[in-house]
This record gives structure tokens, sequence and C-alpha cells, in this order.
């Protein structure tokens, strides 16, 4: 069930078609993103697919300036809201946790774009990562991790996440 994304493009498509049978235009999507559900205030959203983390990030900030929320690539910084995230079946998918400057087996520098306050955690980590894996500059993190509901690191220039999560705070 995780090859299985939680998009709703039969939605779009029906909207889309129900508007040009009234004769309306065709509805403009302000964003790529795809809604996935909420959690504790918070929304999730699903970018499009195949995104380097910084395409992902640009979707994060667009969509944050559409809805004229903040929003940023997911901080996932409980275990409920690790299991909130895994349960939804998404396949590997980029998330707001970077490597920043520092040895890169150094497990504690890393950072969440959100900027809450990073604490290495052995139960979001999946077992031995971040390991930067042959040296090869891994540098972003991917939740979950195959079928396992952790985090791993791999270089943030590859293209072939499926995708990123993005978090949305409620206007306060
Ligand atoms: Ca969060
Ligand atoms: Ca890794």
């Amino acid at each position: 069930m995780h090859s299985r994304r939680l998009r709703s493009p039969d939605a779009r498509l029906i909207l889309t078609s129900v508007a040009l049978a009234a004769g309306l235009l065709a509805p403009v999507c302000v964003s790529a993103a795809t809604y996935l559900g909420s959690f504790k205030g918070h929304d999730y959203y699903a970018t499009s697919a195949n995104l380097t983390f910084d395409q992902a990030h640009a979707e994060a900030t667009a969509l944050g300036a559409a809805l004229g929320r903040r929003a940023y690539m997911a901080a996932i910084t409980t275990i409920e809201e690790r299991d909130f995230l895994y349960c939804l079946g998404l396949p590997s998918s980029w998330i707001g946790v970077h490597r920043i400057a520092g040895p890169p087996l150094d497990v504690y520098r890393w950072a969440w774009d959100s900027g809450e306050p990073y604490i290495y955690d052995t139960d979001l980590w999946c077992s031995g990562e971040p390991n930067d894996y042959f040296g090869l500059g891994e540098n972003a993190g991917l939740f979950p991790w195959g079928t396992m509901p952790c985090i791993n690191d791999i270089q943030d220039t590859l293209a072939q996440a499926p995708g990123g999560i993005i978090e949305v705070e409620p206007n306060e």
C-alpha cells in the first residue's frame, strides 16, 4: 500500500468536467501540492513528483504564499507526528531536515527547516542513519524509508524521490 499516493486526480478531472459542462472556465489550481490531511492543527500536503530537495522546498514556499500561511518541508519532531505521516502510506518523500556544515557523520549537525530545535532521535531516524552512505554527501532526509517508518539521509540533488511532504501551520 506504500506505493499508492493519496492524490485524487479523478476529483480534479470531475470538477473540471462539471465546470466545462456548466459553461464555466476550468478551475485554476494555485499550487501543485495535494492535500493529505491534518494533524494537531497542522495541514500536510504532498508536492509534485520527482523533485530535488530544493525543488520540493520551492513548492512549499509557493504553497505557503498561496495559502497565506507559514509552510515548510515537514518537520517530524514527535513519534505521534511520525506515525500520522507514516499511516498516510506515502512513498519515500523529502522532509525538511538537512545536514549543516561539519563532519558528514556527525549525527547532531542537522537542522529542521522549520527552525524548530533539532534533537537527534533514534526513534525518528532509521537504524544507523544518518550515515552519509559511501561518503556520497548525503545531506537531506527522506521519510518514510521504503516501508520503514523512519528517516534516511540521501543526496539533496537526487530527483529520484517521489516528492516531498509540506507542513502548513494554522493562521494565528
Ligand atoms: Ca511538525
Ligand atoms: Ca543514508
